[in-house]
């Protein structure tokens, strides 16, 4: 009954050492920049799930739509025996997908950075449904995955965008180790943030009630918790910015004034001029031909591409 597992691919303080390294390499260069796995404490996790529910941040709704229209559609053609949901956070879109792939499904495997995240999810789906293994993982997907032994086919789902936070070549390799999970009659979910005008981009980055700015500058927060920091949130203002030629949004930390954040265990001192931004996340934005493209350069093979009514963002299955 509600068998739940949960395992922690690495030791717990390499969390701090991998911490340290981005904020060595990432704020001695120039332009600054951190990764964004990092807004992911408990109080991220939580403003992230308060911007899926802003009116301007359409992408968690249009993938939703998607799936509850094709979730009997991904059943048929994958008939998994295995979820693996990467970057799973709460996994509320992902019942949809459980609940079509139920009688069939035997386990659940999800993998995220945030074990609070995980643990919160985990705790719904068991008791919505006894009868599934339940095997979270905390991990680092971008890191190479190993995944337990559980039963084929397998279905690796990796939803809500997140694919777009890796630059061009970090997704190459990210979808060639997926490729690597996956054998004959495995396949992939990818959902993709889609291409459209700059204004409704612009403002899912940047909505009217400010918690997208509280969420970017939460990761000051982070650095002030794990590593004494003295950054000050009051210090930076929240930008969004699309790049036309990349076409990406970047999330950045805008100096307000000249300053120095001083890292005492590190015995780092980090200059800001004043206006002088810091780059924390990345989004890319996709078209099918690009998709497909990056997906066959992993060998991988587009076998669905499906959109919301109004073609904001798509799902792609992908088979081996
Ligand atoms: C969770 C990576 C899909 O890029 O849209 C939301 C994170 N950043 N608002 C995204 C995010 C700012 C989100 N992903």
């Amino acid at each position: 009954m509600s068998p739940f597992l949960l395992t922690r691919t690495l030791p717990e303080d390499t969390t701090g050492a991998d911490l340290r390294a981005d904020v060595r390499s990432g704020l001695t260069r120039t332009p600054k920049e951190l990764p964004p796995k990092w807004f992911y404490d408990a109080r991220g996790s939580e403003l992230f799930e308060e911007i899926t529910r802003l009116p301007e941040y359409y992408p968690t709704r249009a993938e939703r739509e998607i799936l509850i229209a094709r979730a009997p559609e991904i059943a048929a053609a994958t008939g998994a025996r295995t979820l693996v949901e990467l970057g799973s956070g709460s996994s509320e879109k992902t019942r949809h997908l459980i609940e079509a792939l139920l009688p069939g499904l035997r386990s659940y495997v999800p993998v995220d950075v945030s074990e609070s995240a995980l643990s919160g999810a985990a705790g719904t789906l068991t008791a919505a449904h006894p009868e599934l293994e339940v095997h979270a993982l905390v991990a680092d997907f971008t890191r190479g995955l190993a995944l337990p032994g559980t039963p084929g086919p397998r279905l690796v789902a990796f939803l809500g965008g997140t694919i777009g936070n890796l630059l061009p070549a970090e997704r190459e390799l990210f979808l060639r180790s997926v490729r690597t999970l996956l054998a004959p009659g495995d396949a992939l979910l990818l959902g993709t943030d889609l291409v459209k005008d700059e204004a409704t981009l612009v403002a899912a980055y940047d909505d009217a009630s400010g918690v997208t700015a509280a969420f970017n500058k939460n990761v000051l927060s982070v650095l002030r918790r794990e590593l004494g920091a003295d950054a000050d949130p009051d210090d930076f203002d929240h930008v969004a910015v699309w790049d036309p030629e990349r076409e990406w949004i970047e999330m950045r930390l805008r100096a307000r004034h000249a300053l120095t954040v001083k890292f005492p265990e590190l015995d780092l001192a980090v200059p800001f001029e004043a206006g002088e931004e810091l780059r924390t996340e990345v989004s890319a934005k996709f078209r099918r031909d690009g998709v497909r493209a990056e997906l066959d350069a992993a060998g991988l093979e587009l076998a669905h591409w499906w959109t919301d009514e109004a073609g904001r963002f798509a799902l792609s299955l992908a088979t081996a």
